[in-house]
């Protein structure tokens, strides 16, 4: 069976590298259908070397349309993911939109491919910096359970996409120009009062906050992580930091194991043998990872292992992976190829 594809989003910074991943995918593709806004209607790309028009979006879009990966933000998965599944097509939709839905599955093959099997047409594709996190460490709560995490991210601006990625271009051209007024119109949330600049800072804001004084995006990271290892007892607390790096998400991890008996070796054997993992871990030939070196993979990267010096069962280690590639097109890429090896496109309501 071959499929026809839609990507909504298809102009953005993450749609752009969804159709880039369609390229290399396993995925038996007949037909590609690339869609935005109004503004982007009658551009053209190109897949497999033949050119696409992208069209405008609307909801008959999806007619015929067997898959469709949305990456267009949150209040248009919410109005067009459910007319996509009407007119029978499988949505892995990258927004916040139906992550915490009842019935949604929140999937990331290496974790709870499984989960797949209970779709009702929508599956969520999980925040990236949750993505990346879960992947390192499920194999290890596999071997010694999990009690909890706590977590501080350095995420790069392409995660709040292609305005906020210029935005800080500009910023740092300005600030180098030696300019003493640099203009912050969208971080560290469009949709938040006050602006600041990210050249040259680190914003410890990412998405609104909530009243109980975390943000959206830390509250995303312990919920999701919950979700997706199916353990609500998991206590887990996050920091999420914009840094100005352009790809590639950063993150300090520590984790309390429930049972004893882990080492920095044994964790290093696990995770170097574990799917979607790289091992980079070797301070004696300054040897981790870098958003730098990660930008442009697939895999989760991780080093910097260490035992806690008080907690016995706590562990530090460091985290990276490019934020729009397994963080949310290759994930969500990864989900439709795991949809066709489990015999799963297909709408049952
Ligand atoms: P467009 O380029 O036509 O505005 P990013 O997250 O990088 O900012 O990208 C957002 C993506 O969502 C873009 O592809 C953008 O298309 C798309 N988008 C934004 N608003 C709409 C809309 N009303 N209908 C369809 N696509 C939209
Ligand atoms: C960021 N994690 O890096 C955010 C972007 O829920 O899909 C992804 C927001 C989301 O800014």
């Amino acid at each position: 069976r071959e499929y026809n594809v839609a990507v909504v989003g298809a102009t953005g910074a993450v749609g752009t590298k969804m159709i880039e991943m369609l390229e290399t995918s396993s995925l038996p593709i007949k037909h590609i259908k690339l869609l935005a806004s109004k503004r982007s209607a009658g551009k053209e790309k190109t897949f497999k070397g033949e050119t696409v028009v992208i069209e405008e979006l609307t909801a008959d879009s999806f007619e015929g349309v067997d898959i469709a990966l949305f990456s267009a933000g949150g209040s248009i998965s919410q109005k067009f993911a459910p007319e996509a599944v009407k007119r029978g097509a499988v949505v892995v939709d990258n927004t916040s939109a139906f992550r915490m839905t009842e019935g949604v599955p929140l999937v990331v093959p290496e974790v709870n491919e499984e989960a797949l099997k209970e779709h009702r047409g929508i599956i969520a594709n999980p925040n990236c910096s949750t993505i990346q996190m879960v992947v390192a460490l499920e194999p290890i709560r596999k071997k010694y359970g999990l009690d909890r995490v706590i977590v501080s991210t350095y995420q790069a601006v392409s995660g709040a996409g292609v305005s906020a990625i210029e935005e800080l271009k500009q910023q740092a051209r300005d600030m180098l120009d030696g300019k003493t007024e640099v203009t912050a119109e969208i971080l560290p949330s469009a949709g938040d009062k006050k602006h600041y600049p990210l050249a040259f800072n680190a914003l410890p804001q990412i998405d609104l906050f909530t009243e109980d004084g975390y943000t959206f995006e830390e509250h995303k990271m312990i919920n999701e992580t919950k979700k997706i290892m199916s353990d609500d007892a998991i206590k887990v607390s996050a920091t999420c930091v914009r840094v100005p790096v352009l790809s590639g998400h950063s993150e300090s991890v520590y984790i309390e194991l429930k049972e004893a008996g882990a080492t920095v070796k044994s964790l290093q054997e696990i995770l170097s043998q574990a799917p979607g993992i790289v091992l980079e871990d070797d301070p004696a030939e300054q040897l981790y990872p870098q958003a730098l070196t990660a930008v442009g993979k697939k895999e989760t990267f991780v080093g910097r292992i260490r035992q806690d010096l008080d907690v016995e069962t706590g562990f530090h280690m460091w985290v990276v992976s490019d934020n729009l590639l397994k963080g949310a097109s290759w994930n969500s890429v990864q989900i439709a190829e795991s949809l066709h090896k489990l015999n799963l496109v297909h709408v049952n309501q």
